[in-house]
């Protein structure tokens, strides 16, 4: 039978830059109750999932931007989800701006929160890979000024011990380095969470901009496969004030199968069961790290 987990990746569509935090939580929560309907054992939502993806504009009112960022967590206007997850008995992982007070020093990082079906929270990543600029780039309709508002995150690549397996979380442009996906491997990860805000267009290299979904999809086989896991991605899709934003959520296998894409570019769960035992057949094979990697070689 196997150590079967039943994922529903939760694409959202776009959400207003004026939007309030009820009106989204609100659709998260609908989502959720969509995916225990369908049994799922874990939903998962995309980066930066309580909000609109605010890195494409110029922000320079610190009032402003902390509109977009969460000073705890849960907090006031997110303690619903981990309310939700507990009555519904599922685990949930989803995207945030973080607000952390490290001894009176504001930090800001870009976060995703991993929550139990007990509705408690069971760690959270710090996205390591920060693309884009500090400064606005003149003649760009669209910034990607993600340097700008987050630290690096500080917490390395930690995985847990949840949900029946080894369960890490990556979040969007981290999908792209290979090293992130290994930092997971070499743990013995089974389940790959990524959240992610890809822009179909590029303005700093618009010659990439009809790969957009090849790579996302390269990345995405290639990371689960090297390194024998499920692999999770979960989009915000649509055009999101005016920018249009790469859907495609994916569920792809150790195989490096893709076995569940969505359909839309809105709100929509992705359903897959996942047997965690599927992980073994590569990692003990041509991805036993232990008989065949040589890191000795590598220095
Ligand atoms: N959110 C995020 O990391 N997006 C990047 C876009 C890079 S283009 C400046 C990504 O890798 O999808």
């Amino acid at each position: 039978m196997g150590r079967v987990i039943t994922i529903a990746a939760a694409q959202l569509g776009p959400v207003p830059r004026a939007e309030q935090r009820g009106p989204v939580v609100a659709r998260m929560v609908a989502l959720m109750e969509r995916a225990a309907r369908v049994r799922a054992t874990l939903v998962v939502f995309p980066e930066l999932a309580l909000t609109s993806f605010f890195p494409r504009w110029a922000i320079d009112d610190d009032a402003e931007l902390d509109n977009f960022f969460e000073a705890s967590m849960p907090g006031p206007e997110t303690q619903p989800l981990f309310a939700a997850a507990r009555r519904l008995g599922l685990g949930l992982c989803f995207g945030y701006g973080e607000l952390a007070n490290r001894a009176g020093r504001l930090q800001r990082f870009n976060s995703s929160a991993l929550v139990g079906h007990d509705g408690g929270l069971i760690g959270h990543y710090r996205k390591v890979h920060l693309p884009g600029d500090r400064e606005p780039q003149p003649g760009f309709e669209h910034q990607h000024l993600e340097k700008r508002y987050f630290e690096t995150g500080d917490l390395g690549f930690p995985a847990w011990r949840a949900f029946g397996g080894v369960v890490g979380m990556l979040i969007c442009n981290d999908r792209r380095w290979p090293e992130a996906w290994r930092m997971l491997g070499l743990q013995g990860v089974e389940l790959v969470l990524v959240g992610y805000n890809t822009p179909l267009r590029n303005p700093e290299a618009p010659e990439h901009d009809p790969l957009v979904r090849f790579q996302h999809r390269l990345v995405m086989q290639a990371g689960a496969y090297q390194n024998a896991t499920w692999a999770v991605a979960v989009a915000k899709g649509g055009v999101e004030e005016g920018q249009p934003m790469l859907a495609d959520t994916l569920i792809v296998a150790p195989s490096g199968e893709i076995v569940a894409y969505s359909k839309t570019q809105g709100d929509e769960l992705v359903v897959a069961e996942c047997d965690l035992d599927r992980t073994q057949s590569y990692k003990t094979t041509i991805f036993d790290f232990a008989a065949h990697r040589k890191p000795q070689a590598y220095s």
